[in-house]
Protein backbone atom coordinates (compact mmCIF):
# COMPACT_ATOMS: atom_id res chain seq x y z
CA UNK A 1 0.00 0.00 0.00
CA UNK A 2 2.87 2.49 0.92
CA UNK A 3 4.12 2.08 -2.74
CA UNK A 4 1.19 3.32 -4.02
CA UNK A 5 2.27 6.80 -2.12
CA UNK A 6 5.17 8.32 -4.80
CA UNK A 7 5.84 11.61 -4.89
CA UNK A 8 3.55 13.20 -7.08
CA UNK A 9 0.78 11.48 -5.16
CA UNK A 10 1.79 13.00 -1.63
CA UNK A 11 -0.29 15.55 -1.60
CA UNK A 12 -3.37 13.75 -2.91
CA UNK A 13 -2.26 11.56 0.11
CA UNK A 14 -2.61 14.24 2.36
CA UNK A 15 -5.37 15.36 1.59
CA UNK A 16 -7.36 11.53 1.57
CA UNK A 17 -5.74 10.16 4.46
CA UNK A 18 -8.41 11.51 6.89
CA UNK A 19 -9.16 9.89 9.92
CA UNK A 20 -13.24 9.71 9.85
CA UNK A 21 -15.76 8.59 12.83
CA UNK A 22 -18.77 6.81 12.04
CA UNK A 23 -20.97 8.59 14.94
CA UNK A 24 -21.16 7.52 18.30
CA UNK A 25 -22.64 3.51 19.34
CA UNK A 26 -24.29 3.73 22.93
CA UNK A 27 -22.53 0.47 24.59
CA UNK A 28 -22.25 -0.48 28.00
CA UNK A 29 -18.68 -1.92 29.44
CA UNK A 30 -18.80 -5.85 29.74
CA UNK A 31 -21.10 -7.08 32.70
CA UNK A 32 -23.51 -4.00 32.27
CA UNK A 33 -27.37 -4.50 30.57
CA UNK A 34 -28.17 -1.41 28.27
CA UNK A 35 -31.59 -0.18 28.86
CA UNK A 36 -32.56 3.61 27.21
CA UNK A 37 -29.92 5.93 27.61
CA UNK A 38 -28.35 4.23 30.55
CA UNK A 39 -26.07 1.04 31.72
CA UNK A 40 -27.17 -1.08 34.65
CA UNK A 41 -24.84 -3.18 36.64
CA UNK A 42 -26.71 -5.62 38.72
CA UNK A 43 -24.56 -6.77 41.55
CA UNK A 44 -25.03 -9.18 44.84
CA UNK A 45 -23.06 -6.41 46.82
CA UNK A 46 -25.64 -6.16 50.09
CA UNK A 47 -24.24 -3.61 51.94
CA UNK A 48 -25.03 -0.19 53.46
CA UNK A 49 -26.31 2.82 51.27
CA UNK A 50 -23.29 4.88 51.42
CA UNK A 51 -20.87 1.76 50.71
CA UNK A 52 -23.51 0.79 48.10
CA UNK A 53 -22.75 4.44 46.62
CA UNK A 54 -19.34 4.16 46.90
CA UNK A 55 -18.67 0.52 45.53
CA UNK A 56 -21.24 1.98 42.19
CA UNK A 57 -18.75 5.06 42.02
CA UNK A 58 -15.83 2.78 42.42
CA UNK A 59 -17.17 1.27 38.88
CA UNK A 60 -17.55 4.72 37.50
CA UNK A 61 -21.28 4.55 37.64
CA UNK A 62 -23.59 6.12 40.70
CA UNK A 63 -26.19 4.14 42.67
CA UNK A 64 -29.29 3.67 40.64
CA UNK A 65 -31.48 6.41 39.98
CA UNK A 66 -34.84 5.60 38.48
CA UNK A 67 -36.85 8.66 36.34
CA UNK A 68 -39.81 7.34 34.61
CA UNK A 69 -42.16 4.41 35.02
CA UNK A 70 -41.04 2.53 32.00
CA UNK A 71 -37.29 2.47 33.75
CA UNK A 72 -38.96 1.09 36.91
CA UNK A 73 -40.75 -1.70 34.98
CA UNK A 74 -37.67 -2.63 33.56
CA UNK A 75 -35.50 -2.40 36.84
CA UNK A 76 -38.75 -4.88 38.53
CA UNK A 77 -38.36 -7.30 35.91
CA UNK A 78 -34.83 -7.23 35.97
CA UNK A 79 -34.94 -7.88 39.89
CA UNK A 80 -37.46 -10.41 40.11
CA UNK A 81 -35.72 -12.39 37.36
CA UNK A 82 -32.48 -11.99 39.25
CA UNK A 83 -33.62 -12.49 42.00
CA UNK A 84 -33.33 -9.40 44.10
CA UNK A 85 -36.25 -8.31 46.41
CA UNK A 86 -34.86 -4.72 47.26
CA UNK A 87 -32.06 -2.15 45.97
CA UNK A 88 -31.30 0.83 46.83
CA UNK A 89 -32.01 3.94 44.86
CA UNK A 90 -29.61 7.16 44.72
CA UNK A 91 -32.03 9.23 46.70
CA UNK A 92 -31.87 10.52 50.08
CA UNK A 93 -33.70 12.53 52.61
CA UNK A 94 -30.50 12.78 54.55
CA UNK A 95 -29.64 16.59 54.14
CA UNK A 96 -33.34 17.72 54.94
CA UNK A 97 -36.23 15.55 56.37
CA UNK A 98 -38.66 14.94 53.44
CA UNK A 99 -36.89 16.61 50.99
CA UNK A 100 -35.81 13.92 48.58
CA UNK A 101 -32.74 14.58 46.52
CA UNK A 102 -31.22 11.71 44.04
CA UNK A 103 -27.74 11.76 42.56
CA UNK A 104 -25.11 12.05 40.49
CA UNK A 105 -25.21 15.39 42.17
CA UNK A 106 -27.26 14.59 45.21
CA UNK A 107 -29.17 17.41 45.20
CA UNK A 108 -31.05 16.69 41.79
CA UNK A 109 -34.73 16.67 43.32
CA UNK A 110 -36.55 13.46 43.18
CA UNK A 111 -38.52 14.09 40.04
CA UNK A 112 -40.61 10.55 39.37
CA UNK A 113 -41.60 8.72 42.30
CA UNK A 114 -42.91 5.55 43.18
CA UNK A 115 -43.78 5.30 46.61
CA UNK A 116 -45.92 2.52 48.11
CA UNK A 117 -48.64 3.66 50.35
CA UNK A 118 -47.51 4.99 53.74
CA UNK A 119 -43.87 5.15 52.46
CA UNK A 120 -42.28 7.37 53.33
CA UNK A 121 -42.83 6.70 56.28
CA UNK A 122 -39.50 8.23 58.27
CA UNK A 123 -39.74 5.15 60.58
CA UNK A 124 -37.20 5.33 63.44
CA UNK A 125 -35.24 8.50 61.06
CA UNK A 126 -35.26 6.32 57.70
CA UNK A 127 -33.63 8.21 54.97
CA UNK A 128 -32.65 6.14 52.53
CA UNK A 129 -35.16 5.10 49.14
CA UNK A 130 -35.23 1.50 48.23
CA UNK A 131 -37.35 -0.08 45.14
CA UNK A 132 -38.71 -3.61 46.68
CA UNK A 133 -40.48 -6.11 44.62
CA UNK A 134 -40.65 -8.66 47.78
CA UNK A 135 -44.07 -10.00 47.96
CA UNK A 136 -46.79 -8.21 46.42
CA UNK A 137 -44.74 -4.68 46.31
CA UNK A 138 -43.89 -5.03 42.38
CA UNK A 139 -41.08 -2.50 42.22
CA UNK A 140 -42.76 0.18 44.55
CA UNK A 141 -40.49 2.42 46.96
CA UNK A 142 -40.14 2.96 50.33
CA UNK A 143 -37.71 4.76 53.10
CA UNK A 144 -35.62 2.61 54.81
CA UNK A 145 -32.85 2.65 57.00
CA UNK A 146 -29.09 4.06 55.55
CA UNK A 147 -27.69 1.99 57.53
CA UNK A 148 -29.85 -1.70 56.53
CA UNK A 149 -28.02 -3.67 53.66
CA UNK A 150 -28.28 -6.95 54.52
CA UNK A 151 -30.84 -7.83 52.68
CA UNK A 152 -30.41 -4.77 49.96
CA UNK A 153 -28.92 -5.20 46.47
CA UNK A 154 -26.96 -2.63 44.54
CA UNK A 155 -27.50 -1.81 41.42
CA UNK A 156 -25.42 0.73 39.79
CA UNK A 157 -26.12 3.13 36.63
CA UNK A 158 -24.28 5.09 34.22
CA UNK A 159 -25.33 6.74 30.84
CA UNK A 160 -24.48 4.55 27.54
CA UNK A 161 -23.41 7.61 25.92
CA UNK A 162 -20.02 7.31 27.26
CA UNK A 163 -18.89 5.63 24.64
CA UNK A 164 -17.26 3.83 21.89
CA UNK A 165 -17.17 6.04 18.20
CA UNK A 166 -16.25 3.46 15.05
CA UNK A 167 -13.33 5.28 13.59
CA UNK A 168 -11.74 4.62 9.92
CA UNK A 169 -8.86 5.75 8.08
CA UNK A 170 -9.36 6.54 4.42
CA UNK A 171 -6.25 5.70 2.68
CA UNK A 172 -4.59 7.09 -0.49
CA UNK A 173 -6.74 5.26 -2.92
CA UNK A 174 -9.74 6.30 -1.46
CA UNK A 175 -10.73 3.33 0.51
CA UNK A 176 -11.06 2.55 3.92
CA UNK A 177 -8.15 1.04 5.63
CA UNK A 178 -8.41 -1.97 7.99
CA1 LIG B 1 -36.35 10.50 56.15
CA1 LIG C 1 -40.18 3.59 55.62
Amino acid sequence: MMALIKPKNIKLAILTVIIGCLGVNAVCKPGWKEHGSSCYKYTDNRTDWENANTYCQGLGGMLLVIESEEENEFIAEEMRNSGMPRAWLGCNDISMEGTWVCYPEGVKKMQYTNWVQGQPNNYNNQDCAAISVKNDRNGTWGDRSCNAGNDINTICETSSRVSAMSCYILGPDGRIQP
